[in-house]
């Protein structure tokens, strides 16, 4: 029987297919309704234009483009097709676009007309036969070609071992990798938080998140396709569109950013949000003081939950029970989770240690690196989230701290070693270290300390320039500091915990 997520899905649609699926709310021109029945034939007329293109099962399809209904329908047409969704994120500059799609060699880029040029140059170096445009408005070659297709496939059957998407995260030591998660990967998890989170036909998700990652593609759009819901869809987080919005809404996700933005300002409060059901946090830590001053301000809970590109989300807050601030919950239905100690030992509650995790959810493996992949797994197919937790006396998983040097900016990862790496290599340059420091809009930011070669000069507009030209804007540390040296310990590595303390107020 195929196990082919996309058949769920629809599977899962209202009865009555003229119910609403998706609303834009700050859409300028163009079109901004979908019922459930037009979603599904706009899927089925995509899916069938791949396949007229001649792109086959296993293909990859990746889509650079601001977030619209259009992009979200490209994403269910490779499900429903059997091809390979890569997202990208819309602020990756050539260099970064031009890695992911050398390494994944999608058969089919689509993109802002925009920067329709450049993508045809990496199409073209990297061998992907066809470029194809979709702006923020929804119009471009993708939409006008997939409108006159005659829809005459059925869904592909998939197995749920099948690849779905490909997404990529940064790697500590090196270049991106692509979490490869499978059909069966994303039904289990989309079930299992639509089940914890009790989602119903009679919701309506307010959706301000990007579309490019696990949280607002996965965790955001199916909880709502997986029970019938109704989408309002904002091209991106804006504090004044969501306070329109919300009087209409019964769920909201977010990361932190989005609650200490909607915390900044006395018209966020309890009568704004008394008929809502759920406010779900993640991607980042929040705050515990966050979390009390939104109970303060409307009486509700914020639920925190704890996830990742490779596994999708593990841990959650419960919808009945306690939410406690400063801990993930437990781990949702289906999904283990153990605290490890560096020498392999299962650790007891309380005791703090490496976070691994099993099931469903879990990831196959990264694409094309058996050894990346063979590297974070442990025996039992155990994977090795890298962060830093306990699980107390009563269950609930604290994530206290990271094991990889990652830093989280208002929810986008951003690793370290690529910055420094970039930094290295400037003539200026001798060497360097990013470090996270407290950022109050963020949460965390990237901080540079740079030494350089004798008699050099560089002052730190410059160096933030230079970096914003070769990588997306919120990888860019905040601020640069100049020093003689880095403080390093007696194995030669440099303390980043000591310039962590020295740059703590740098971005409050
Ligand atoms: C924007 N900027 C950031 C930033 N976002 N800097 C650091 N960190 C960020 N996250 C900077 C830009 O570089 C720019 O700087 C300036 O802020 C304004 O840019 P903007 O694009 O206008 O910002 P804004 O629209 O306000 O975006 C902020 C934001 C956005 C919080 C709304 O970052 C966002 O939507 N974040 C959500 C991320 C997310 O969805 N993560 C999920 C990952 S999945 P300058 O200097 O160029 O002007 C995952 C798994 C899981 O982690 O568990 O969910
Ligand atoms: P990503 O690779 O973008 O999927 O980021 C995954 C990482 O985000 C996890 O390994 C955690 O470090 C972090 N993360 C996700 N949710 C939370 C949370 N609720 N609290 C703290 N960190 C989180």
């Amino acid at each position: 029987m195929s196990q082919s997520f996309y058949a769920l899905i629809e599977e899962s649609f209202p009865a009555d297919r003229d119910r609403l699926a998706i609303e834009v709310a700050d859409r300028g021109a163009g079109r901004s309704q979908w019922t459930f029945s037009e979603l599904s034939a706009d899927v089925a007329r995509a899916a069938s234009l791949l396949a007229d293109l001649g792109l086959e099962k296993g293909d990859r399809v990746a889509l650079q483009a601001e977030k619209s209904p259009e992009a979200l329908i490209l994403y269910l047409a490779c499900l429903r097709g059997g091809y390979v969704f890569l997202p990208m994120n819309t602020a990756y500059r050539t260099d970064e676009v031009d890695y992911l799609v050398g390494n994944a060699e999608p058969s089919l880029i689509v993109c802002d007309p925009a920067r329709e040029g450049e993508m045809r140059a990496i199409a073209e170096r990297h061998g992907t036969a066809f470029v194809l445009t979709l702006d923020a408005q929804g119009q471009g070659s993708f939409t006008e070609e997939a409108a006159a297709v005659r829809p005459s496939r059925p869904v592909a059957p998939c197995a749920s071992t099948d690849l779905a998407a490909i997404l990529y995260t940064s790697g500590t030591t090196g270049k991106p990798k692509g979490a490869m998660l499978s059909h069966g990967n994303l039904a289990s998890n989309g079930l299992a938080l639509r089940e914890a989170w009790s989602f119903s036909a009679e919701d309506t998700l307010l959706h301000a998140l990007p579309i490019f990652h696990a949280h607002g593609l996965f965790v955001a759009c199916h909880c709502a396709l997986l029970s019938g819901a109704r989408m309002i869809w904002l091209g991106k987080f804006d504090r004044a569109e969501v306070m329109r919005q919300l009087p209409r809404a019964t769920v909201f996700m977010g990361v932190p950013t989005f609650y200490v933005r909607l915390l900044d300002g006395e018209d966020f409060n309890a009568p704004l949000v008394a008929h809502m059901r759920l406010f779900t946090s993640g991607s980042a830590p929040l705050l515990t003081e966050t979390f009390d001053e939104f109970r303060a301000r409307t009486g509700m809970a914020i639920l925190e939950r704890y996830g990742m590109t490779e596994t999708g989300m593990n841990t959650s807050n419960p919808y009945d029970g306690e939410r406690r601030a400063g801990t993930v919950g437990f781990p949702l239905p289906g999904v283990e989770v153990r605290v490890m100690s560096d020498e392999g030992q299962e650790l007891a509650r309380d005791e703090v240690g490496g976070l691994q995790v099993r099931g469903p959810n879990v990831f196959g493996g990264y694409w094309r690196m058996p050894e990346k992949t063979a590297e974070e797994f442990a025996d039992g197919g155990w994977f090795k989230t890298g962060d830093v937790a306990k699980i107390d006396a009563d269950g609930y998983v604290h994530l206290v701290g990271r094991a990889k040097d990652l830093i989280i900016s208002g929810g986008y990862n951003v690793y370290p070693k690529e910055i420094e790496t970039l930094i290295d290599e400037m003539p200026e340059v001798d060497e360097s270290a990013i470090v996270g420091v407290a950022h109050r809009d963020f949460g965390e930011a990237g901080v540079a300390v740079v030494v350089l070669r004798k008699g050099k000069l560089l002052d730190e507009p410059t160096l933030i320039a230079r970096l914003k030209d070769k990588i997306a804007n919120y990888k860019v540390p905040k601020r640069a500091y100049f020093v003689e040296t880095l403080p390093r310990n007696t194995m030669g590595k440099v303390q980043k915990n000591l310039l962590r303390e020295i740059y703590r107020d740098a971005c409050r």
